[in-house]
């Protein structure tokens, strides 16, 4: 090795660089002849004699910090070249997320009850047993309670607890009635829209978590023709007359008489399928006249006042507004779902 060499060292490295194309290149290459070229350099240096040795070395001390300043030059210009905004270039188009088809609907019913006087009104998801319960006139060890599969929250000592520190999570949206009236005197009218929780098997119109909308109307002289009315009026708004809507009786423990209003399938036209169970019309509502054990639970004088009460699965509703043939699609998080509303 002579300073002759290292000459030849320098010469192939400008010239390399001279032909590279881009900061990040020329960055490489002064990388690599430090690594490799120089470094080869410096380990052959101690078997050198005498005045080659220190030629040999002053040319590669040189040659190093000559790369070096070439390798910083290159870092500058890349990073310049990083910050440079092209102002010309066209942005990069935001993505919007779309509004939940059961979130339209609930804007839409607080429309449609809004325009026949009810307000709209919450209540907790993490219920007690007095409220989701005993309050409704569901009695202790009432068979009743297992009509609704609960989803208790586990506590301490539970049985020794009182109803009302017994906590679940709400089987239905009926509990705000009574926390309501509790603290507002009749005449009133009520919606309340939430998420309720059931520990049920799911299926194509059975899920363990959903939405209701919860009706109340208490007053002086209410009748069952006033629900059927208020109820009739909804849905005409609400399907525009493309369905068709019928009243059973049936039994609610917190409401007297009761029923339950079915509208018709418009997935198969009434024909019969998984989601009507082959009965053509899908159960949406159930309501009655407000018990007047309720009544008294919050505090509300029967001998003036009564009312009724209805109870809308709303993802129900959604399925047969919008032709959809599984409860599950809501919650499933897909796009290529949600993307159609
Ligand atoms: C109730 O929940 C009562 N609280 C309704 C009520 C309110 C009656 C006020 C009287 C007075 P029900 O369990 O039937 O009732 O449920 C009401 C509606 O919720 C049903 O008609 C149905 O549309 C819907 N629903 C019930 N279970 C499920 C489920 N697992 N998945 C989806 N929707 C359901």
């Amino acid at each position: 090795m002579n300073s002759g060499e290292v000459k030849k060292i320098r010469d192939r490295f400008l010239k390399e660089l001279e032909g590279s194309k881009s900061p990040s290149e020329r960055k490489k290459i002064c990388k690599r002849y430090i690594e490799e070229e120089l470094s080869s350099v410096f380990c052959c240096l101690k078997d050198l004699s005498g005045e080659n040795k220190a030629k040999v070395g002053k040319a590669a001390n040189e040659l190093r910090q000559m790369i070096n300043e070439k390798m910083k030059e290159s870092k500058e210009s890349e990073e310049t070249k990083e910050e440079w905004l092209d102002v010309t270039l066209p942005g990069k188009q935001p993505s919007f997320g779309g509004v939940h088809p059961l979130a339209k609907l609930q804007e839409r019913c607080e429309e449609i009850f809004a325009k026949m006087g009810f307000i709209s009104v919450e209540g907790p998801e993490m219920e007690n047993e007095w409220y989701n319960f005993d309050a409704l006139n569901f009695t202790p060890d009432h068979p009743v309670r297992d009509m609704q599969d609960t989803l208790f929250i586990k506590q301490k000592d539970r049985e020794k607890l009182e109803a009302k520190d017994k906590l679940l999570m709400r089987t239905h949206t009926s509990p705000v009635q009574v926390r309501y009236m509790e603290k507002n005197e009749p005449p009133l009218r009520i919606i309340v829209l939430g998420r309720v929780f059931r520990n049920e098997t799911t299926d194509s119109s059975h899920d363990i978590n959903f939405h209701q909308l919860e009706g109340l109307m208490v007053g002086e002289s209410i009748s069952v023709a006033n629900f059927r009315s208020v109820i009739s009026f909804f849905f005409k708004e609400l399907f525009e007359d493309s369905v068709e809507v019928r009243l059973r009786p049936s039994f609610f423990p917190f409401t007297e008489p009761s029923f339950e209003v079915d509208v018709s399938c418009t997935i198969c036209n009434k024909k019969g399928c998984s989601v009507c169970q082959k009965t053509g019309w899908l159960e949406v509502v159930g309501a009655g006249m407000v018990h007047p054990n309720v009544l008294k639970s919050a505090g509300v004088d029967t001998e003036r006042f009564n009312g009724f009460a209805f109870g809308v699965g709303l993802d129900r509703i959604a399925m047969v507004a919008q032709e959809i043939d599984s409860i599950r699609l809501f919650y499933s998080g897909d796009l290529r779902f949600l993307k159609q509303f």
